[in-house]
């Protein structure tokens, strides 16, 4: 099982990936597409990496914006599942 994470270990995610914000025990970010259908294929993709990790975001979609936070419910808060979550959305982006 996994553990929360250290402060200095998300402080260095942050620092690399300033287009994510910690809030609340979460990490979030809003993603922005030219139309819903981009944002709802951005989300089956998501869906299924997600399940693939078994690690899911809490997200919420209004037309052409998806706005996810990532955190880890069984642990109460943030860790490595988040990151690598975090992570394999942002390439996902691109592919
Ligand atoms: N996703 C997230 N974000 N947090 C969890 O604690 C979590 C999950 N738990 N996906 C998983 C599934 C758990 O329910 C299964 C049994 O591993």
């Amino acid at each position: 099982m996994v553990s929360l994470i250290e402060q200095n270990q998300l402080d260095s995610f942050i620092e690399k990936n300033p287009s994510w914000i910690i809030d609340n025990k979460m990490i979030k970010k809003e993603f922005k597409f030219d139309n819903f259908i981009d944002a709802f294929g951005f989300m089956s993709k998501v869906a299924l990496l997600s399940e693939k990790m078994d690690h899911h975001p809490d997200w919420q979609n209004t037309y052409n914006k998806v706005r996810i936070s990532l955190t880890t419910h069984d642990k109460g808060g943030i860790t490595s599942n988040d990151i690598k979550l975090a992570e394999s959305i942002d390439k996902s982006i691109n592919t």
